[in-house]
């Protein structure tokens, strides 16, 4: 591995020296500037969106990058990927690979590539070209749902999509081909510029079938999405009562008719669900009418909920035909493209339960790193040296504790009976975490004497790993008991559309209870601990993809926007972890046989705390001795090829 090429910055993070965080940002832009968008701190891959294509993907550089271990050849996303191949092939163990970063950085890119990597490396045969052809084929059809173009990201990762309105279809799904005429679709975002939707819708059809949707499958997925876009066009009208109090109707009944229509439901009964709401005590069941805000409310909720468990639907059912066509017992490499730490000007729950799965991250990432490196030594019989980091379990904890952690306050808050709001929850963390490292409000600020205006009165922060966070508490109850009213599931599973139908199973009366749905945070709290269960189950390898620019323009670096990026993304943590022990360690085959090795070092009288002899791996504690070694190295080279040169003129 080249060390220090001067004018490309070091290609490992790890041999930065100083290490700080504006040498490690300026390293990136000396290699960005240099087309390099690949840096490693240790294995861990940093990536820097180039915006351009560059001609380091193609086949070539597979075949390059599969014959080489981790460190021989530059950085490269291939290599990471090769490392999780073989290490699935060779020591049979299932992989991960955590792809981080804010959105634009460039996750999905990277996904798409580990997935061409290992598609074009793995064996051959009849079944694994399938699998492989259903892998690749997955990404048009879940960026086809998945994606839509935002002012950060023309084609990002997220709720409904556009690429679906497309040639052909608009007649039987009765949809209009002009997309500004949906409510739920952004005018300013519907078109992009060099995507040919139609293009793209066939794309989508081809893939879906190659995946093994059949053609009914596929008319019942375009139809629910499809339904989506109808609901977002019904509109919602104030009516009142016989006896004054406010209720709410439907504007015009054509809307209605046709979801009706599309999905096999009796448009009185949709109406009946999204403008009342049947509340069931054990004695009696009572039907409030609703207001046209909250009629409004539920029109959006059952439309995100219907299309996010499509979604999910989509996810399972492509896992499961890749699942058929394997067979059961088999190795796993998943690929998770998750988004980074968030930090908006106002931070709401959304940010708040973003940020806690990415401090849970970073914990596995802590966990992990550390435990690969206690094993490494052990492997080489070397002994174990404990290790300075900043641990964040103090700060999960702060989060996720059973029962004083601000997740379970908020759900205390939301079921307790009595007047509650969003003041009352935030005086309750007050009090509880006053004297909490990790956890600061204006309240506890004026305790100590603080004065910081940049606090707002109904806000609390955390000292996340990545840095402080300010949190407003407007509207935590409301997300939190994000109810679908149970008049709206039952309504969709009583509709005849086999697929719709199929998603809200707890629609079906004979599955209802009268017991409580999990709130939002204690359903993401569950999913982010079967994520960890997942990781900690596999080898996890990680992506860091970091935005150079908010223009998605090529060349481009700025300092201050990197700089924001990778104190969000710990890097320098990151660095400090995989430096605490040993930074360096080469294998001794690729240098001298160890004995050689041992006799060269003990020539240059180097103290003993700085090396470490293990089996089959020279270690070396700092970046300072390893430069120096790489100095001498070269002074001797020098003097040898001096002394040469000599004895050749000597001849002559
Ligand atoms: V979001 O959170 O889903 O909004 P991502 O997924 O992080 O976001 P994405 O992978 O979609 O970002 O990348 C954004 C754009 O950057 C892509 O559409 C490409 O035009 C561009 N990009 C990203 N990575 C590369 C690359 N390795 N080579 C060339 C790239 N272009
Ligand atoms: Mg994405």
């Amino acid at each position: 591995m080249t060390l220090l090429e001067g004018s490309v910055g070091v290609e490992d993070l790890v041999l930065l020296e100083p290490l700080e965080q504006e040498s490690l940002i300026r390293n990136l832009q000396l290699r960005y500037e240099k087309k390099e968008i690949y840096t490693y701190i240790g294995n861990v891959l940093v990536s820097v969106n180039p915006y351009q294509q560059l001609p380091i993907y193609d086949l070539e550089f597979v075949a390059k990058y599969r014959d080489y271990t981790f460190y021989e050849l530059k950085p490269h996303i291939y290599a990471l990927a090769n490392m999780a191949y073989q290490s699935l092939r060779d020591q049979d163990r299932d992989q991960c690979i955590l792809i981080t970063g804010e959105s634009g950085a460039g996750k999905t890119e990277a996904s798409k590539l580990v997935m061409s990597y290992v598609a074009a490396v793995c064996g051959k045969g009849e079944q694994v070209n399938s699998v492989k052809e259903q892998l690749l084929q997955s990404n048009p059809v879940l960026e086809a749902f998945g994606n839509a173009k935002t002012i950060r990201n023309d084609n990002s990762s997220r709720f409904v999509s556009e690429h679906l309105l497309g040639l052909g279809q608009e007649e039987a799904l009765k949809l209009e081909r002009d997309t500004g005429g949906y409510a739920y679709l952004n005018p300013d975002t519907s078109s992009v510029d060099g995507m040919d939707d139609d293009a793209n819708f066939k794309v989508l059809q081809s893939a879906m079938t190659v995946i093994g949707f059949s053609e009914e499958e596929i008319r019942q997925v375009l139809e629910v999405a499809a339904l989506v876009l109808k609901l977002g066009n019904v509109e919602l009208v104030n009516e009142f009562q016989a006896n004054g109090v406010p209720a709410s109707g439907i504007c015009d009944g054509r809307g209605v008719q046709e979801i009706g229509e599309l999905v096999g439901l009796n448009s009185g009964e949709l109406e009946r669900a999204l403008c009342s709401r049947t509340m069931e005590t054990a004695k009696e069941k009572v039907v409030t009418a609703l207001n046209v805000v909250q009629a409004q409310y539920a029109r959006d909720a059952l439309a995100k909920n219907i299309y996010s468990r499509l979604f999910n639907w989509l996810v399972n059912r492509i896992n499961e035909s890749i699942k058929v066509s394997t067979g059961e017992k088999r190795k796993v490499m998943g690929v998770l493209d998750i988004y980074g730490f968030e930090i908006l000007e106002d931070n709401s729950f959304e940010q708040f339960v973003i940020n806690y799965c990415n401090e849970k991250l970073q914990q596995v990432f802590i966990e992990m790193t550390l435990k690969e490196e206690q094993e490494e030594y052990k492997r080489e019989g070397i002994p174990w040296v404990k290790v300075e980091y900043f641990d964040n379990g103090i700060i999960c904890n702060l989060i996720e504790h059973n029962q004083r952690g601000i997740l379970a306050m908020l759900d205390e808050e939301c079921l307790r009976p009595g007047v509650v709001s969003d003041s009352t929850f935030l005086a309750k963390l007050n009090q509880l975490f006053s004297k909490h490292s990790h956890y600061e409000s204006k309240v506890t600020q004026n305790a100590q004497r603080q004065y910081d205006h940049s606090m707002g009165l109904s806000c609390f922060r955390i000292c996340h790993y990545a840095g402080k966070v300010t949190y407003n508490v407007n509207s935590f109850i409301d997300k939190n008991n994000d109810l679908l009213f149970r008049d709206l599931s039952q309504a969709m599973w009583k509709a005849r559309h086999p697929l719709l139908r199929s998603l809200f199973p707890e629609g079906d009366p004979k599955q209802a209870s009268l017991k409580r749905p999990p709130t939002a945070g204690a359903q993401f709290k569950s999913s982010v601990t079967t994520l960890m269960k997942n990781l900690y189950s596999k080898n996890p390898n990680y992506i860091r993809c970091i935005k150079p620019n908010e223009q998605q323009q090529r060349g481009h670096f700025s300092f201050e926007l990197v700089n924001v990026q990778a104190q969000y993304l710990g890097l320098l943590e990151n660095v400090r972890v995989r430096r605490a022990g040993y930074a360096y360690r080469q294998a001794y085959g690729s240098f001298l046989e160890r004995e050689g090795v041992e006799k060269v070092l003990g020539e240059l009288s180097m103290s003993s705390e700085e090396l470490a002899f293990g089996k089959t791996k020279i270690f070396i504690r700092s970046p300072k001795t390893l430069f120096y070694l790489e100095e001498q190295r070269r002074l001797r080279l020098q003097q040898l090829a001096t002394l040469i040169q000599k004895t050749y003129r000597g001849w002559r």
